[in-house]
Parts: C-alpha cells; structure tokens; sequence
C-alpha cells in the first residue's frame, strides 16, 4: 500500500529535545499564518502562537507553514500540536529522547553479523538466528570462497564481517565506510568527553564485559573481515582488496541467511576497495591503540600494504555490469578514495610521504569534497576533511584552519538549504537519490562536526531539525526509523526481517533506518504505486521496494553516529 499521510501537522514523532529546536511544518493553502496550539495530553494548552508561511516547498510540492514552539522546554509525553483543527502525531519532550535510539541503531551491526549466531539472549527470541556463511549445509560458507571465473585460481576465509543490507553480500566500499563511521562515532564522543557512553557493557553484543568499548568490538567485527579481504601476498594485486563477495545468483525474499544455498564467489580486486581498507585500517591504528596495541599495529601494517598496492594500481575499476547476485557498488572516481586513505594514514602515522600525498590531492582545496548532496560510499573525500578537520595533526596551522573553514561553511551551506524548505531537509529538491537518508545523515554529520569545532549551537539546531525529518517531519508524515514515532517504517528490503512475505518472521528491529525517498523509482513496486512522485514522497513502506525501502550498514552506521551525538546533554 502506498503510504499516506496522516495530518498535515507535521512533527518529530519520537519527540524534541527540552532544550533543543522544536519546529514543525503544517501543510496548508492558507497565505496568512495561522493559529497554533501546542497541548498536553490533558489537552491543556501550554504554549500559542502563529505559523510563519513558508510557500511552496520543491522538493515535496506542498504548500506550507512553518510553527516554531522552542520556547517551551518543559519535559512530558503526550503533547500535540494543532494547527487549524488538525491535530499533529503526539510526541514527547525530554532529555533522554535519543538514549534508546542509540543503543538500537547501534545494535543493527549485531543483527547484521555474518559468520556467528545471533543469540537470542542478546536480541530475543524473535531475531536470533544460526550462524550462517561458514560452511553449514546448505549453506556454502565464507570460510574457503573461490574467485569468479578468472579471478584467481586459490580459495580464501572471508569468513565475519556484516552482511551489506537486506542481501547477503560483503562489499568492501560500503563496509568501509560503515566500519570508519562507527569508529568515527566513538572518536568524536571521546573527544567530546563523553566516550563512557559507548563504551564496555554499553550494548547487547556477545563482546559486553572484555574492557573494550562496545562500539570498537562492533567495528572491530568489520575491520576483521575487510583485513580477510585483502590478496595475500605471493599472489597476483598482492596487498589490495577484493571489491566484495556475495552470492553467484540473487536469492529471493524471505531467505535465512543459514539457508541460502548458493555458491559464493570473491570479485576482482579494486583501486576503490583497497583505499577504503587502507583508510579503515589506518583509522582502526589510531583509534584503536590504547584497547589493543597489537591489534592496531596488525591494522597499520594492512594499511600500508594496501595503501602502496592501490599506487602501484591506481585504476582497477569495479564495473556496473558486475552486478548478478549482488550489487554492483561501482566507482571510477578514485582520486577521492586516495585523499581519504592519505589523510588516515597520515592522521595514524605523521610520516611525510602520506602527508605529500594529503596535500597534492586536488581534494585536499577542492570544494567538491563537502557539496550539498553528502558523502556517501562513492564519494569519500569529505572523510578526509572531517579527520584532518577534528584530529590534531602536523598540518601548518594556516592550512587546518581552512580545513575547519571548509567544513563550518559546508555545515553553514546545509543551515541555508534547510531554511530554504518546507521541511527543513540538509539535501537540495535534486539530492533524492538511492538511500537518500543516508545523505541526510551525512550532511548532519558534518553540522555536528562544525559544532564540535566552534561549539556554536545553530550546528547542533541543524543536526536536530535532520533528526525531525528522519523521524517524522516530512511529507509522508512518517517516520524512517523503525520503533520510532507514531507511524514508522517497518516493511524495510530484507531477507530474514520479512514479516510482510512470511508471517513467521520478524519485521525489521527498533532503530533501523530505510533508504528513503528516491526520484528515480529504480525498482518494480516503486515504478508501480510511485509515478508522478514529488521527490521528497517517492518511497514506500513495501519489502519489494529495494530502491527506496532497504536497509543497509552505511545509512544505519551514520544514524547511529548522530543518535550518539544528539543524546549526549548539551553542558548548560
Ligand atoms: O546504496 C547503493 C546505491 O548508492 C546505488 O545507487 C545502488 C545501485 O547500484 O546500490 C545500492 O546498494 C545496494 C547494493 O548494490 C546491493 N545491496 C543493497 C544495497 C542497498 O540498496
């Protein structure tokens, strides 16, 4: 069913913060501003005042007003906002609003574990699982997978890692960032002095309890598998990275992972691939020293194995046309990949070949590095900037203060964008794309990023208003993250969370994010029930609708990020 909308007073359906931006947008032809009520569940009426009319929002196509109710910081449940006798979704306020959201965003990468049982201690009866993809009839395992035809003529243990989305496969380009945004999450809360927060026993993970902060066990779980990618030596593109693994031929839904019974194969190494392990590497060195120094010199000397076999190749291209029975992930703009590996391995090291390297990148001044519509797998310049931006570095002076710039402005481009829309979203009318959440988050991180360098509370008004939309203020008046608000997406593209084909399945877990609205309409059930979408309205909470309803690592690992951020209290 297509989803409709429910009330053109549009709200954070989980709820706002007491001392944040509390904002929402009311769909209406009125040209005058209206009258609105904010009321407890009682219905008394706690605070008044009126709309200022917004016009027509493009992305959506809607006409719309915006009510604006910060001023009232008074925590409670059940409050609503009404707005020309139309009552918005009830929501709470409170302090505490994103806590839960962190730990179940966060507790996605569990769910999505390959290569180990999901016990039922940790997620419940309904989410646990056997181990699958090591080797388990009929399961044919990632313990000794074998190349595609012509690839390479040995088998290697692939064996771990997070299955990409609501398929089965490993690919190293989406993993990485993934991996880099989760340690990235516990890098900035520490640098924030709040890293307690994501540390040990702070997650359902069989790892609570080793002294190791959960959500560097949870990476780790990664980095694992996308070290078990690279070539081994001796063997030809030594030291660079299989682009992905996956299944010989696409599995339909339902399918258990224990149960999927087609042949694996490893796919021919790529430039791409092998930067992002030398980035994620390189980070885990840094990130990971003071838990497990061993570990993290195992992770630096992958780094630099990489990082000098993507320069001895520079262009090993992963194609679109590679795309049976996984997904293609293809990128033949690498020059980005290397700025990013350069400027990790330089963050982890000081050497000054890895800094010749960040600095002639043309990325290093480019403005292309941090534009409107957001980073993403391909596009991975923008992570470079945000380390050289955050981590104390030998960089001159002169030069990371026009990193800082670059990265504030960026952030100040995204609070112009929002003001300019009905809704408040950080992407332009043009920016919704495959996963278009996911680029939403993205441009939040990097408002969050420039709070944290200036401490200038507008940024942090700007990541909360991106949490609004995500979780309700939109022009589906629906939330994207399951468990979360009034109305919530819970048919999400995937396997095993497949409640919608079979009943005996679970749906999506709380804290799972979908794609969301993209224009293109790149899937059957999209194309049926979608056409003629304004773009910020193409999506529907169907299981069959991969291009706008999947759920993948790397829109939940920048969600997870930011729900970190935005429970952490703000000092008064
Ligand atoms: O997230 C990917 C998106 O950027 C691409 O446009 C799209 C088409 O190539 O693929 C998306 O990734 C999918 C992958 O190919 C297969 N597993 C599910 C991923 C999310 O839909």
């Amino acid at each position: 069913p297509a989803a409709t909308a429910t009330t053109p007073v549009r709200v954070n359906q989980a709820g706002y913060l007491p001392d944040g931006p509390k904002r929402a947008t009311v769909v209406t032809a009125a040209t005058q501003p209206l009258a609105w009520q904010l009321r407890k569940a009682s219905g008394t009426v706690v605070a008044s005042g009126r709309t200022v009319v917004h016009g027509t929002d493009t992305a959506s196509g809607e006409a719309t007003h915006t009510a604006d109710f910060s001023a009232y910081q008074k925590a409670g449940s059940g409050f609503v906002l009404v707005v020309d006798g139309q009552n918005s979704a009830p929501f709470d306020i409170r302090a505490d609003l994103y806590d839960s959201l962190r730990s179940d965003s966060m507790a996605f990468f569990y769910h999505q574990r390959s290569g180990t049982p999901i016990e039922a201690s940790l997620v419940g009866p309904a989410y646990a699982r056997p181990a699958a993809h090591i080797g388990v009839a009929p399961n044919q395992g990632d313990t000794n997978v074998p190349c595609q035809a012509g690839v390479c003529d040995y088998t290697q243990d692939v064996r771990g890692g997070w299955y990409d989305a609501g398929d089965h496969g490993k690919y190293v380009v989406n993993g990485g960032i993934s991996a880099w945004t989760l340690v990235d999450s516990f890098a900035r809360a520490k640098r924030a002095g709040n890293a307690s927060a994501l540390g040990d026993s702070t997650l359902r993970i069989p790892e609570r309890g080793n002294g190791v902060p959960d959500v560097l066990d949870e990476a780790r779980w990664e980095l694992d598998f996308l070290m078990r990618m690279q070539v081994p030596e001796g063997k030809p593109y030594a030291g660079m990275a299989f682009h992905k693994i996956h299944d010989a031929a696409w599995t339909g839904i339902p399918t258990r992972p224990e149960l999927d019974a087609q042949p694996r194969e490893l796919h021919r190494p790529s430039t791409a691939a092998t930067l992002n392990l030398a980035a994620t590497a390189a980070q885990c060195a840094r990130v990971f020293k003071p838990y497990d120094s061993t570990y993290a010199k195992r992770c630096l000397s992958v780094a630099r194995t990489a990082w000098a076999a993507a320069k001895a190749n520079p262009a090993i291209y992963a194609p679109e046309s590679d795309s049976t029975g996984g997904g293609p992930y293809n990128d033949t703009q690498v020059t980005d990949d290397f700025y990013w590996a350069a400027t990790e391995l330089y963050a982890a090291t000081g050497e000054r070949a890895y800094q010749d390297a960040v600095t002639s990148s043309p990325w290093h001044t480019s403005s292309g590095a941090l534009t409107p519509t957001g980073f993403n797998w391909a596009d991975t310049a923008a992570l470079g900037r945000l380390t050289l931006a955050t981590v104390p570095n030998g960089l001159p002076a002169s030069d990371i203060r026009r990193v800082r710039a670059s990265v504030t402005a960026a952030a100040d481009g995204h609070l112009a964008m929002m003001a300019g829309q009905g809704y408040a979203v950080p992407i332009p009318a043009n920016g919704y794309v495959w996963g278009s959440n996911s680029q939403v988050t993205n441009n939040a991180i990097v408002m969050a990023t420039a709070y944290a360098l200036t401490g200038q509370q507008r940024y942090r008004a700007g990541v909360l208003e991106s949490m609004d939309y995500l979780l309700g203020r939109n022009a589906l008046d629906l939330s994207y993250v399951t468990g979360y608000g009034d109305t919530y997406a819970r048919n999400q593209h995937h396997r095993f969370w497949a409640n919608q084909y079979d009943a005996s399945l679970p749906n999506p877990p709380s804290g799972s994010l979908a794609g969301g609205p993209n224009s293109g309409l790149q899937d059957p059930v999209a194309q049926e029930h979608l056409a003629g979408c304004s773009p910020a309205a193409c999506y529907i909470d169907d299981i069959g609708s991969y291009s706008t309803n999947e759920v993948t690592v790397n829109w939940n690992a920048p969600l997870a990020w930011l729900a970190a951020f935005a429970a952490e209290r703000c000092p008064p």
